[in-house]
């Protein structure tokens, strides 16, 4: 019987196509390759299988046009790359890669706090543009992190893990707030305290952004929300990037009315706004928070694992829509 194809639609490392090559079919994006959505559609032909990263878009005229396709799975946490409702009305699964990357993406959110409250960035452009010639009191001082009021909208297991790092490493009174409150325990494991989204805006001294993109979060985070932060405060964003309206947040950074921004992730990535490269007091990194080579490998790896359940067993480690399992 013939082996069942299945695409990867965007380069990964040689032992998770190895895996992959030992189950199926493979047709495989050379690295540095993306392919536009019409040649992904045409990649696609005659595949009842892919491997995606956050950036392919599935959706309904994507799957009209592939009506093989049984199942994508995602290398990603975030699935707002995938129409699931459309998805489900064609039948094809959808899986997405939680918790292997919740400790390193915290990681990182603690990282670009960290670079953007003390102007990490800033102030080694500064270095390397042979523009330090004095040192003096004032020199790129920047905002206190230990002590200091962490702020966390989304607390999902990532939220979780970046409170538990602020409030036992860096003895930080951690507030949050969520769709849903956690249960006690979970509060406590992380010594958060949930707040009204207003008061989070209000009293943290630095604010970071893990909550999932959907429609209803599209620019959460306005002049409005802008306008109620301290103007020594911080805002970092390691969710996804169509969460904050990024012309707001280029006026509030250049009249000062908050001290600095962290961003992660960018509303028209890969291209970013051309206003926020003008901006000094926002540090830029390229959708990076998952990025070490241990964690990326296990991201892979799960999406493998899922194509490989599905396909040889109907089983799905972490589906998003498991009724089209049941169906
Ligand atoms: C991924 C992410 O690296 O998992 C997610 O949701 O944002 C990142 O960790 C990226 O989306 C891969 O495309």
């Amino acid at each position: 019987m013939a082996r069942p194809a299945i695409l990867i639609a965007r380069a990964v490392f040689p032992e998770v196509e190895h895996k992959l090559r030992q189950h199926f079919e493979v047709e495989a994006a050379p690295p540095g390759v993306v392919w536009s959505p019409s040649q992904l559609v045409e990649r696609l032909q005659g595949k009842v299988g892919v491997l995606t990263t956050g950036g392919e878009r599935i959706d309904a005229a994507l799957l009209a046009a592939c009506p093989q396709l049984k199942i994508v799975a995602n290398l990603a946490v975030g699935f707002n790359n995938f129409d699931l409702p459309a998805m489900t009305a064609a039948g094809v699964l959808g899986t997405n890669a939680p918790d292997v990357l919740t400790e390193t993406t915290a990681d990182f959110g603690f990282a670009l706090l960290m670079a953007t409250a003390r102007r990490v960035t800033e102030s080694e452009h500064f270095l390397r543009a042979g523009q330090w010639k004095e040192w003096s009191l004032d020199l790129f001082a920047g905002a206190e992190v230990h002590g200091s009021t962490l702020g966390i909208l989304g607390m999902g297991r990532i939220g979780q893990a970046i409170a538990r790092r602020g409030a036992l490493g860096f003895g930080m009174q951690v507030i949050y707030h969520n769709r849903s409150r956690l249960e006690p325990d979970k509060e406590a494991a992380c010594q958060a305290r949930y707040v009204g989204k207003d008061a989070l805006f209000e009293q943290a001294d630095h604010l970071v952004l893990v909550l999932p993109y959907t429609p209803a979060a599209h620019h959460t985070v306005g002049a409005a929300e802008l306008a109620r932060m301290k103007p020594t405060a911080t805002l970092v964003n390691i969710a996804r990037g169509g969460i904050v309206d990024e012309n707001a947040l280029v006026a509030a950074l250049r009249e000062r009315r908050i001290a600095a921004a962290g961003l992660d992730v960018f509303e028209g990535e890969p291209t970013v706004n051309p206003a926020l490269l003008t901006v000094p007091n926002v540090v830029l990194t390229p959708h990076i928070a998952s990025a070490t080579i241990p964690t990326r490998t296990a991201m892979a790896t799960l999406a493998a694992d899922n194509l490989i359940a599905f396909l040889t067993e109907g089983r799905a480690l972490t589906p998003l829509n498991p009724q089209v399992i049941s169906a």
